[in-house]
């Protein structure tokens, strides 16, 4: 393959993400938004954000009684009294389910809701009024396995419309979903469903992805051997056709148990608080934490952000490229489209098979209308040149979105020209699991982009970037902690099971009254918002959201290690990748030693976590380099990864001499 003459000229280098500094061209709204949008120009977004400032909880209340179906309205707005464990709307009773699919019934019940595409190619339509009825039978399947209101369900499947259906059946019983990513392995797995207590897991016997089965069902039973004795069932629904063994007791097949069930399913009405789902993510410590969304205020926070962010139109054809392993796939694949009556495209598979013009071809074979994925998407893409996206009509493209990392102001204008072919807004989103939805935004018709940066706030967003001790920078393009003043509809309610770490984790600051992303950002002089990644031991390997210490007890977890640290290196696609430094128990392996443990050490990540958090590369020391308090300078070892010289003085480390051997170039 003939390399792109972008990535010879090394425009798709992170690091250009400090070319961003220089950045200085603005795209004004296409006049197909300007005048046409929900938010047509920046002088009605002023007046949106005046009107929250003036009268916060009136600003929250009038969306949320306009845009939600309640079955007994709320009188009170928000309640503080608690804080940080804050409520929204919490005298109203409503049901998630009843807002994505009942509401459309009448009105829009042949419309088209999910349009599944397989990785093989098989496609699957299901309207409303069939989402409905399937939901509806699932969600009886599961009161009938003996799951209640407030109960744990883990779904673990591939993108395969029934992981929507499971995720809609949950919210329809007041059942609380955790999805976990398919991409994930026993260990991931077996945790989450234990930390949450789960009563119920949804899998699959396996999934089609990059051209071969991922086995779900095994490693399911591989999780749940000799563990996880929460667990009383596991459905499984037949996808893959792999071979796989039920156990009589505890397995039942999802056709067989939705077979003699009614489509018709009661709604559980529950309080806005009501826990819709638990999300694991990875934060600075080994152990994920369970981010609990509550009902209504989430609800409100996907329906408002697809009709701000994305302008969504009654007659869009929506494709949200995440898997709804990640928030991006419950936010705007699972609920956010739905409730706003759109149709929905997912994709099973890669976007590899047969080739890199996947993602395109979707597109044409289904009139995608509004496109959403992440820059490492985008980044693949154009390393394999613009000839394969050019080979599809694009033509039905009006709006395109990004999420999950920065994006370089290169890959913008790329995305810009040969998929947008000039026409279309960019909508670079930031926002994360623990906000539930959009945060900072453009909006299409109104905002003018800028390539790179996520722009402004949303109307009732208290967004600032702040210094150490939480006072406002207003000094352009300097750095600071991007963080939210105030309690937002969707955010976080608490870490599942560990108020006091919801607590030390996001308000442990500024006297706990401002949110803390674990982002850092600029500003710039129209006050631009510009990130500039975490400032945690977070990475974003492919958009995927890991925790260093997570891979590093992996690691530990074996037998030959006796240390591990991990960090973080740009790479080209992925935006970050996997280093891992590494002490045995016994000698340093050199030569073909450490060869092969290098081997073992990488497929043993991957089965105890997952392929994603794959380290890219290995490196061993005898120890490594610490203060004389112990801790790890991981400054010196990101340094190292990078392969810099380095340059500071090491000789206050308890062990100088170990930085050499361990940039020792091999
Ligand atoms: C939605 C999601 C959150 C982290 C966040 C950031 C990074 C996300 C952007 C971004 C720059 C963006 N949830 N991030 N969106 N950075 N520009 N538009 O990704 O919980 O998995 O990750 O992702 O660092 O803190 S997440």
């Amino acid at each position: 393959m003939k390399a792109d003459p972008a990535t010879e000229a090394g425009l798709l280098k992170p690091e250009n993400i400090e070319s961003s500094l220089q950045e200085n061209r603005t795209f004004p709204p296409p006049a197909q938004f300007s005048g046409h949008a929900r938010i047509q120009s920046m002088e009605e977004y002023e007046t949106l954000c005046h009107e929250a400032e003036q009268d916060y909880e009136g600003f929250w209340a009038r969306r949320a009684r306009s845009e939600i179906e309640w079955r007994q309205p709320f009188s009170r707005t928000l309640n503080s009294e608690h804080a940080p464990q804050y409520s929204w709307f919490e005298d109203g009773t409503l049901n998630v389910s009843v807002n994505c699919l009942d509401r459309h019934l009448a009105t829009r019940g042949n419309r088209v809701a999910i349009l599944f595409e397989g990785e093989q190619g098989d496609v699957r339509q299901l309207t409303y009024c069939e989402l409905h009825a399937e939901v509806s039978r699932f969600g009886n399947a599961l009161k009938a396995l003996g799951v209640c209101s407030g109960d744990r369900v883990v779904i673990y499947m591939p993108m395969v419309p029934e992981a929507v259906i499971a995720m809609q059946a949950c919210a329809r019983i007041g059942a609380i979903h955790s999805v976990v990513f398919g991409g994930f392995s026993v260990e991931s797995l077996k945790d989450r469903i234990e930390d949450a207590g789960a009563k119920i897991v949804i899998t699959a016997d396996g999934g089609h992805r990059g051209g071969k089965i991922i086995p779900l069902k095994a490693t399911c039973d591989e999780a749940l051997a000799h563990s996880c004795p929460t667990i009383e069932h596991v459905i499984v629904l037949k996808r893959a056709g792999n071979k796989i063994t039920m156990a009589p007791w505890r397995d039942v097949w999802w056709h067989e148990t939705i077979a003699s069930q009614s489509p018709e399913c009661a709604p559980e009405w529950i309080s806005s608080e009501h826990p819709l789902f638990l999300l694991y993510t990875s934060g600075s410590t080994g152990k994920p934490k369970g981010i609990q969304h509550a009902s209504a205020g989430y609800l409100l926070g996907t329906i408002l952000t697809m009709k701000w962010v994305f302008d969504i139109r009654a007659d869009d054809v929506f494709w949200c490229t995440a898997d709804v392993g990640w928030v991006t796939g419950h936010s705007y694949v699972a609920y956010g489209p739905l409730a706003c009556g759109v149709t929905l495209v997912m994709y099973e598979g890669a976007p590899s098979v047969p080739d890199y013009g996947r993602f395109w071809a979707v597109c044409e074979r289904h009139k995608v209308s509004v496109f959403y994925t992440a820059p490492t998407a985008i980044r693949a893409l154009i390393k394999h040149g613009e000839a394969l996206p050019k080979r599809y009509d694009l033509s039905s493209l009006r709006l395109l979105g990004t999420v999950g990392e920065p994006i370089n102001p290169e890959a913008w204008m790329w995305y810009h020209r040969v998929i947008g072919q000039g026409r279309c807004p960019i909508v670079d989103t930031w926002w994360q699991t623990e906000t539930g939805v959009h945060m900072i935004a453009p909006l299409p018709g109104a905002t003018p982009l800028k390539p790179g940066s996520c722009t402004k706030p949303l109307p009732g967003i208290a967004a600032d970037v702040v210094d150490e001790h939480g006072v406002s920078i207003t000094q352009p393009d300097q750095g600071g902690y991007l963080v939210i003043k105030k309690p937002w509809p969707s955010m976080l309610r608490t870490i599942w099971g560990d108020a006091t770490r919801y607590r030390d984790t996001y308000f442990p600051k500024f006297g706990g009254r401002y949110y803390l992303s674990g982002d850092g950002a600029r500003r710039d002089a129209d006050g631009y918002f510009w990130i500039m990644g975490r400032v945690d031991d977070v990475l974003k390997v492919s958009g995927h959201r890991l925790g260093t210490m997570e891979i590093e007890s992996a690691l530990v977890a074996h037998q030959k290690v006796a240390e591990a640290a991990v960090v973080g290196r740009p790479d080209e696609v992925r935006g970050e990748c996997v280093v891992a430094f590494v002490v045995v128990r016994g000698a340093r392996p050199t030569g073909t030693d450490a060869q092969e443990l290098t081997h073992e050490l990488k497929e043993w990540v991957s089965h105890q976590i997952g392929p994603i958090a794959r380290p890219e590369e290995i490196r061993y020391g005898d120890n490594l380099p610490k203060t004389r308090s112990g801790k790890i300078m991981r400054r010196l070892l990101r340094a190292i990864a990078r392969g810099q010289t380095i340059e500071e003085d090491v000789s206050t480390l308890e062990n100088p001499e170990i930085v050499r051997q361990l940039a020792e170039p091999r």
